[in-house]
């Protein structure tokens, strides 16, 4: 192994050592467990377990729900300022380093942290978020694999250094992939994984020094290995006839650009001393009634007096409690509905949690607002609903991905991408294949656009990725991400990987585990991987419960042969459910089409082959869908970047949009057809004159 390999992993190693100990818990756990129960709704298990004239009842059964599994020790609410909050985003320039050095260690060996980047070398400007590669017109920046150095000087309003009883919180919505943090040359945190955000309290290292700004550096590196999430290798190229000393390259095991740096915001926020660390809910409603159980944990005191307020979107309140946990019930409720299922998508309450709390030296005041939106998820063996009513997905696959800014967040990107899935009558997408950044659920969450959330368990492909080192970072992926995603009412069901090989020996465990665990974590949604494989050898289907299936008929089988489409996706969908009796989604399929590039008869990489593809595939949706599927997401949304190959054209470009956000052909078929359906199966906004009024 290398020394970039060996010395970037060295916090993973570590850490993968201390959760040895854990994944024998886990695996213990999963052979405890009886065959994974399918997943029920809260109205179904209350009605197995519950007679609907014990209300009573009711409520401990949502207080259990809330019981959940927390193995993290801290929350990690969104940071949102409030009367008691200050923020201070860090977005802008940095000053930027790759470490260019042969093993890639030079900046661990001379302590680039230590002191100013500029004074250990040559150091460029570099936009944060975003990821580097396309920053610049240097092609080994492109596809530079090892550290990065980012650096930043802050200085910060001087009350947030005098008052002791603050804290300092600084905050990085993700970095890709491994990072290490210094605040003025000492390590405040590190992280592993791209994606989610990490934080760490420097409030008493900035006041050891108040005099000077404080120095914030940032060390990232994006080689993958067969225990990182995403997968992926590191390979020596050791022919010297070949190549030159000491080549190497990066082997991954998906389709998309290994795009790396500070993807997302980086932040610093002020919290009083005791303050509001995390915040569950779950809801459930009967009739006109809401209930939105809530726990809220408090870190900083043994006690505290809490104020916790639910207000509805004019500001009225509708309930209130003085309690840490409890049940705060809505009266004449206004539910969470998805974009076109209903006349008034996406209602949010504000759930306001005023902490008081104080010590011999002060008092401390704490306010924090999360949205709630209240909302069931059920499935049952042929429906998926949403508020006791069907829902079916007609949506997208994305990807975070756009010219220059690679993975970086960007907020005219993101509205557009709003307003054109608007446009199209998408009411759904999947994650594809990571978590999205937390502004974009919010965006959903206000949108009533229905997510399904899916960690970076994509490529795990090679049997050494079912390993427990593995799996025991994977079980802290899923941790993560459902510490932040859980209070997302748009977020309806998790996706715990992207076409594993799942026909592998050890899928089965592994993944028994995995949604195992995740339903532990979060028992009120249900829990879902993306297969590929073969419906009578899929070792990790019998544990999910909505059958997600991606399938290329006419592309990557039977390339050219449009005609075998239905014949293909008819046996598809009736294998799979033969077998299993769940409700499928198909959640991916498409074709590439070079846009402008045209031929007719159709001719793979054509608009109109494209086109054809859709159309064989919308036939055999429109007849199964009256019967167990349950979704269709389109692969892709717009094109987007991978690494070079002879199968890709500078990107995939199965897209309906280009990278660019221009329709092809492809796009209107899916307008017309996503609009219908959603005249057939959903309820309009008064505001909406199909198609076109948005
Ligand atoms: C898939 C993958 C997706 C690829 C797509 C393709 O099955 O899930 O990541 O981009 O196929 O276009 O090959």
């Amino acid at each position: 192994m290398s020394n970039y390999v060996r010395q970037l992993p060295k916090t993973t190693r570590e850490a993968v050592r201390s959760r040895d100990h854990r994944i024998t818990h886990v695996t213990e756990l999963a052979t405890r467990t009886a065959e994974c129960r399918p997943y029920l709704g809260v109205e179904e298990r209350l009605r197995l377990f519950i007679p609907e004239k014990h209300r009573m009842l009711r409520l401990l059964w949502l207080f259990a729900v809330l019981d959940a599994v927390l193995l993290l020790d801290t929350g990690m609410l969104f940071p949102r300022e409030s009367s008691s909050r200050e923020l201070k985003e860090l977005s802008g320039l940095w000053v930027f380093r790759a470490d260019k050095s042969p093993n890639r260690n030079q900046g661990f060996e001379r302590a680039w942290y230590k002191s100013r980047l500029a004074e250990t070398g040559p150091v460029i400007d570099m936009p944060v978020p975003a990821s580097y590669n396309d920053i610049t017109q240097d092609s080994t920046l492109r596809d530079f694999i090892g550290w990065v150095w980012y650096e930043r000087e802050v200085v910060v309003p001087a009350r947030w250094i005098t008052d002791e009883g603050t804290r300092v919180v600084l905050r990085v919505g993700s970095a890709h992939y491994n990072s290490v943090v210094w605040v003025n040359g000492e390590k405040v945190t590190e992280h592993a994984g791209g994606h989610l955000p990490f934080e760490a309290e420097i409030g008493s290292l900035m006041r050891k020094d108040p005099t000077r700004p404080c120095r914030i550096t940032i060390a990232v590196n994006n080689t993958l290995t067969l225990e990182t999430l995403p997968p992926g290798t590191i390979q020596h190229m050791n022919d010297p006839i070949k190549y030159p000393d000491g080549y190497f390259v990066q082997n991954i095991y998906f389709d998309f650009f290994n795009y790396a740096g500070i993807h997302r915001p980086v932040l610093l926020y002020t919290t009083p001393k005791v303050y509001v660390d995390d915040i569950t809910v779950v809801t459930d409603f009967l009739d006109n009634t809401g209930f939105v159980r809530y726990q809220v944990s408090v870190k900083g005191a043994a006690t505290a007096t809490l104020k916790v307020t639910l207000m509805d979107k004019d500001g009225h309140c509708v309930a209130s409690s003085n309690e840490a946990s409890g049940v705060l019930k809505v009266v004449d409720v206004k539910l969470w509905w998805p974009y076109l299922m209903h006349e008034n998508p996406g209602y949010l309450y504000s759930m306001e949690v005023h902490l008081m709390a104080a010590d011999e030296r002060s008092t401390y005041e704490d306010v924090y607002a999360l949205p709630v939106g209240i909302r069931t998820v059920k499935v049952t063996n042929t429906q998926f609903l949403i508020n006791n009513k069907p829902f079916y997905f007609h949506g997208v696959n994305k990807h975070e991905d756009s010219d220059i800014r690679g993975k970086g967040l960007d907020w005219p990107l993101i509205v557009k991408d709003f307003n054109l899935m608007k446009w199209l009558g998408a009411n759904s997408f999947r994650t594809s294949h990571y978590p999205y950044a937390e502004e974009i659920l919010q965006m959903c969450d206000r949108h009533g656009i229905v997510v399904i959330d899916e960690c970076p368990g994509v490529g795990i492909k090679d049997i050494r990725s079912f390993g427990n080192a593995s799996l025991a970072h994977h079980l802290d992926v899923m941790d993560e991400l459902v510490r932040r995603d859980k209070n997302h009412p748009s977020v309806v069901m998790w996706s715990v990987a992207n076409e594993p090989a799942a026909e592998m020996q050890p899928a089965a465990l592994y993944f028994k585990t995995l949604i195992t665990h995740t339903k532990a974590l979060d028992p009120t949604r249900p829990v879902t991987f993306i297969t590929d494989s073969n419906y009578a050898r899929d070792k990790g289907a019998p544990y999910v419960d909505v059958i997600c299936v991606n399938s290329y008929f006419s592309w990557y089988h039977d390339p050219g042969h449009l005609e075998v489409i239905p014949i293909q996706l008819n046996a598809q969908f009736e294998n799979w459910y033969g077998k299993y009796q769940k409700p499928i989604i198909q959640s991916e399929y498409g074709a590439d089409a070079v846009p402008g590039l045209h031929s007719d008869p159709p001719m793979m990489f054509t608009e109109e082959y494209q086109n054809a593809v859709l159309r064989s595939y919308h036939d055999i949706f429109d007849q199964k869908r009256k019967q167990y599927v349950i979704g269709e997401l389109i692969w892709n949304f717009a094109d987007f970047m991978t690494a070079q190959g002879i199968t890709r054209v500078v990107g995939n470009k199965k897209g309906i949009f280009t990278r660019q956000r221009q329709p092809k052909a492809g796009a209107f078929i899916l307008k017309e057809r996503y609009w219908r359906l959603a005249n057939e199966t959903g309820r309009l906004p008064p505001w909406t004159k199909y198609p076109c009024s948005l």
